[in-house]
């Protein structure tokens, strides 16, 4: 080695020693905080001692605009991405001058302004946002990477599995990174996979894998700087996998149990600070003395900063409530570019609405990308994006792997970096095995980040009984999606809601999902294609009439008229609410429509009975009015599995006649309110 490569290696390993010093110094540090009367960490705190060398050395090799996705152990991913130590102090202690407000704590941490897109406490599900992310940069020819960390345990989730064939089918810019530390929680993880070495799936993928010691910073920078060359030149994935001593145990209170002493024992020979500790000496360009005077530094630093952050002030607890999901408003911008319409309407049917509302979102926002199962080439197997793919190009309308966890994690990824992805899931029975990315991570990110940043992607599935559908392809989920703070829920029942509804979705800040109805697909309207955009909410008022109030959403509303047909030829007039959007809800559209229908309604849905959405409102109407002011009845499918037989399906889906006679024993009761 000449004396200038000994001096450059020399100069990155002491940078690098600096680094670890101090994360191990804040770990540390944070440690002691969970500990005695007066612990400032409250709850579980999982630390990287051990592992610190990992994001020293891989985001040497990035750049400053380079995005980084880490594992739940990742407070020297948060520091080395450049959050500032008081505030992920602050953060792990809870205060609300901590990153999150103290909204995160010590394993969900997320500062896309440092892009640090976040730590994941749900183990493996960083890996389908950072392919998200990765999209995002490589649409918008940015050419940037982003770099994922994930423990060995991870590797076993199915949300890994999917990222990674979805990155590959895409060949996007995005470096896994295994930290192998041997431990899945308090398992070892040879006990439980049996491939010896991790970085041997990537073959399996088609990509590049490669193990290095992740003690070595120098080793990892140079494993990252390959992958990073090679995303950038358009190559696409790689997964690196890091070997690690775990120091620690896996969390703050954790007293390894499990753990055999000899392992233990190894871990330490395997101290990345000690390694490269003996190495600097061994380059004899500084002193043992020095080095000490690092970590005396790097511990006297902390012992301030944990000082401070004692002092700090708890978050104000009227501020629990906010930013759960922005204002429901047209933005100004949107305002300006629609309203040309003659109030006109062109007849269409419900499906043929949806593919034209995809096609002028695609053409009015450069931002939207559409993708899903068939919905590239083939145009979706309903045929809501028939045609877009050929208009737009297959960089904005793809098809992708049949991976639900990749779908919507990916357009959680690329919604936080700037895009509006409009994705299908293919029937809602399916968005089952993929929840996580919705529930865990879309609908926090607003919160999380206290406004800065939210999620605006639309998801857009499809739900219901149709003849011969089973129970897989027929349930009504609404109800799971509406319980969850952070979504917006809408399901049009009619092909001018299916156009302005999705269109509302697309143009709001917030994750929405479009419950769309399979059954009402050919069924015709007419829709005003240049109609004023709308925002997200608001019931309307199909029919009016004084003695009853039919209410109810999507599938439903057709069925509703029906039987206000029927409640006519009975001399009783009925009111028809289509609630369209469940959250945001229009209660005072529903309280408004009950007064003028003397105080009865009858809520019905498709979807079973026992904890269906129509408990829900009239729950919120007697809060609203008062017990003695509410007549009610539900009317909805029993609490059994859809059956596929159509004679079966039809002696349980409600009917307008069903509908009708629960209308009837209310008007009969007599007038209450
Ligand atoms: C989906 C999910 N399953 C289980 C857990 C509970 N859990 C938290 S950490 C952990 C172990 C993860 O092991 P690994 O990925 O190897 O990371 P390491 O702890 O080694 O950093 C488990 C099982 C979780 N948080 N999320």
């Amino acid at each position: 080695m000449t004396q200038v490569e000994t001096d450059q290696k020399a100069s990155f390993l002491l940078d690098a020693y600096r680094r670890m010093s101090f994360i191990r110094s804040f770990e540390s540090t944070a440690l002691s905080l969970t500990k005695g009367d007066n612990a400032l960490i409250a709850g579980s705190a999982h630390f990287c001692a051990g592992q610190e060398a990992v994001p020293v050395g891989a985001l040497a090799a990035l750049g400053s605009d380079d995005q980084v996705v880490a594992t739940y152990r990742g407070h020297g991913w948060a520091l080395e991405s450049g959050i500032g130590a008081r505030e992920l102090l602050a953060e792990l202690c809870h205060k609300a001058e901590g990153i999150n407000g103290g909204r995160a704590g010590s394993a969900l941490v997320m500062a896309p302004h440092k892009r640090f897109l976040g730590e994941n406490s749900i183990v493996g599900a960083g890996l389908p946002i950072a392919c998200g992310a990765a999209l995002a940069s490589a649409s918008a020819g940015a050419n940037r990477v982003v770099v994922v960390s994930f423990g060995d345990g991870a590797t076993s989730q199915g949300a890994v599995h999917e990222a990674l064939v979805f990155a590959a089918s895409r060949q996007l810019p995005v470096i896994f990174i295994c930290e192998n530390n041997g431990w899945s929680e308090m398992t070892s993880t040879s006990s439980i996979v049996k491939v010896p070495r991790l970085a041997r799936r990537a073959i399996g993928y088609g990509m590049l894998g490669v193990t290095v010691d992740g003690s070595d910073p120098e080793a990892v920078r140079s494993q990252v700087a390959d992958a990073a060359a090679r995303a950038r030149a358009g190559e696409g994935p790689s997964l690196i996998e890091c070997l690690v001593p775990r120091l620690w145990g896996h969390y703050n209170r954790d007293i390894e149990h499990y753990r055999p002493p000899a392992d233990r024992s190894l871990a330490k020979t395997r101290d990345p600070l000690a390694a490269a500790r003996a190495r600097l000496l061994e380059l004899g360009q500084i002193s043992a003395g020095e080095l000490d005077a690092i970590d005396a530094e790097a511990a006297s630093r902390m012992e301030v900063l944990a000082a401070e952050v004692r002092q700090l002030a708890a978050p104000d607890a009227k501020t629990a409530t906010a930013h759960v999901v922005g204002e429901a408003v047209v933005s100004r911008t949107d305002a300006a570019r629609t309203g040309a319409s003659t109030g006109a309407g062109t007849e269409m049917t419900y499906i043929q609405a949806v593919n034209r509302a995809l096609r002028r979102e695609l053409e009015d926002r450069p931002e939207v990308l559409v993708f899903g199962e068939d919905v590239g080439h083939a145009g979706g197997i309903f045929g809501a994006s028939r045609d877009l793919q050929k208009e737009f190009g297959a960089e904005r309308v793809f098809d992708t792997p049949i991976a639900e966890s990749a779908i919507l994690g990916g357009a959680v990824g690329a919604a936080m970096c700037g895009k509006r992805p409009v994705v299908e899931i293919m029937w809602a029975d399916f968005m089952l095995v993929a929840l996580d990315q919705l529930i865990n991570q879309a609908a926090n990110v607003r919160y999380l980040t206290r406004g800065r940043l939210s999620v605006p992607m639309v998801v857009r599935t499809q739900q219901g009984a149709t003849p011969g559908s089973c129970a897989q392809h027929a349930q009504c989920l609404e109800t799971l999606l509406a319980h969850i703070p952070g979504l917006r829920v809408g399901l049009p029942s009619c092909a001018e809601d299916a156009y302005a509804m999705l269109r509302a979705a697309v143009a709001d800040e917030d994750p929405c999902v479009i419950i769309e109805s399979r059954a009402l697909y050919q069924s015709k309207g007419i829709v005003d294609l240049d109609a004023p955009l709308q925002h997200v909410g608001g019931a309307r008022l199909r029919a009016d009439g004084k003695d009853i109030l039919l209410a109810g959403w999507g599938s439903i509303v057709p069925v509703l008229m029906g039987a206000a047909a029927l409640l006519r030829e009975r001399g009783i007039e009925a009111s028809v609410l289509d609630l369209r959007w469940l959250a945001p809800l229009d209660e005072g559209a529903i309280e408004k429509a009950l007064k003028h229908c003397g105080g009865r309604i009858v809520v019905a849905h498709e979807a079973n009975l026992t904890g269906g959405f129509g408990g829900e409102i009239v729950a919120r109407l007697i809060e609203r009015c008062g017990p003695s002011q509410v007549r009610f009845r539900r009317v909805a499918s029993p609490n059994i599995r859809m059956p596929a037989s159509p004679a079966l399906q039809a002696a349980v889906l409600p009917d307008a006649s069903r509908i009708a006679d629960a209308a009837c024993e209310l008007v009969d009761a007599g007038v209450t309110a």
